[in-house]
């Protein structure tokens, strides 16, 4: 007799080819939803793989702004985030209103919008980045003023890798820094041969404290390739899964997990909007085909710009 599990996993089989779906799950998703995905990845690895497609429908297991990526680069295609509570409350500390008055303090400013943010606030912006090429992008620019926005430690970060003094934006994500130099400091006394990889999203006492500073897509290349066996990771514990499957001989540790400091805070690296997608919320989604990402021509123009912009 099939488990309940096995059930839906085969009903989300049934759906996903009556729609012609293509299910895209980001690395911070639980096991069960990356194991049922079609692609897993970072937002615009996804997003860029999802376009690829012939798909008719794009299943997002991820939050919402990456959903609105999706659905800017793949507008012919239906883009369905399954729980409309999938935010970010990074994301959530600007608006399109809030930045067209920061542009009006910096008029002669271009702006870098970092792919955690409303789509609204990327068509306003001149340029977008991921984690993976803020600095690349920071650094190709030949601009006296720029304006980075929302992630204030990600900003932080791209200015002193290239030496370029940035206007920051005050965001960041409650889980990234929740993260402490101590709790880095203490696993590295327990496990002094492990290496540190952290998340820029990180606070600057945690990128100083840790061997490497590195995206999701980052920290999947680098953990295969390291000639390392232990690696203390900074980041939403969702990727440890992927990263400890697809690397079996290798041990990690989630960077607040063993730290009794951390512990005593409550503190765990948990986002609990990429937690909110469940089986059957996809199953809904494909039955009932919703919740359909719709963004106006006029937002997705200007917001496929700015991502263009960065992908040349
Ligand atoms: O770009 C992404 O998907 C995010 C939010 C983080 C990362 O490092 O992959």
């Amino acid at each position: 007799m099939k488990s309940r599990v096995q059930s839906l996993k085969s009903r989300v089989e049934e759906l996903r080819r009556r729609r012609n779906a293509v299910i895209l799950a980001h690395n911070y998703q639980p096991q069960d939803i990356q194991g049922i995905a079609d692609f897993v990845g970072d937002s615009l690895d996804l997003s860029r793989k999802a376009s690829k497609t012939s798909a008719d429908v794009i299943v997002f297991c991820g939050v919402r702004f990456m959903a609105e990526v999706a659905a800017v680069l793949c507008s012919e295609k239906t883009v369905l985030l399954p729980d409309l509570n999938a935010g970010c409350p990074l994301a959530d500390t600007i608006t399109k209103e809030k930045l067209c008055l920061k542009k009006k303090l910096h008029p002669e400013a271009i702006v870098v919008c970092y792919v955690n943010s409303p789509v609204e606030v990327k068509a306003e912006s001149d340029i977008c980045c991921t984690s993976a090429n803020a600095v690349k992008i920071v650094n190709s620019l030949k601009n006296p003023e720029i304006l980075f926005v929302p992630d204030e430690n990600l900003g932080n970060f791209a200015a002193s890798k290239t030496g370029k003094n940035l206007i920051l934006w005050h965001g960041s994500c409650p889980p990234h820094v929740e993260l402490r130099a101590e709790d880095i400091l203490e696993l590295k006394a327990k496990h002094p041969e492990a290496v540190v990889i952290v998340h820029p999203e990180c606070r600057e006492e945690v990128i100083r404290a840790a061997d490497e500073v590195l995206s999701t897509g980052g920290m999947v290349k680098y953990s295969r390739e390291i000639d390392a066996k232990e690696i203390i990771v900074g980041t939403e514990r969702g990727l440890l899964g992927r990263l400890r499957k697809e690397n079996p001989d290798k041990i990690f540790h989630l960077a607040s997990e063993l730290s009794p400091c951390a512990q005593e805070r409550g503190e765990k690296l948990f986002c609990p909007d990429m937690k909110v997608i469940t089986l059957e919320k996809i199953i809904e989604s494909l039955s009932e085909m919703k919740y359909k990402i719709d963004v106006p021509e006029d937002v997705r123009e200007k917001a496929r710009r700015s991502i263009e912009r960065m992908l040349k």
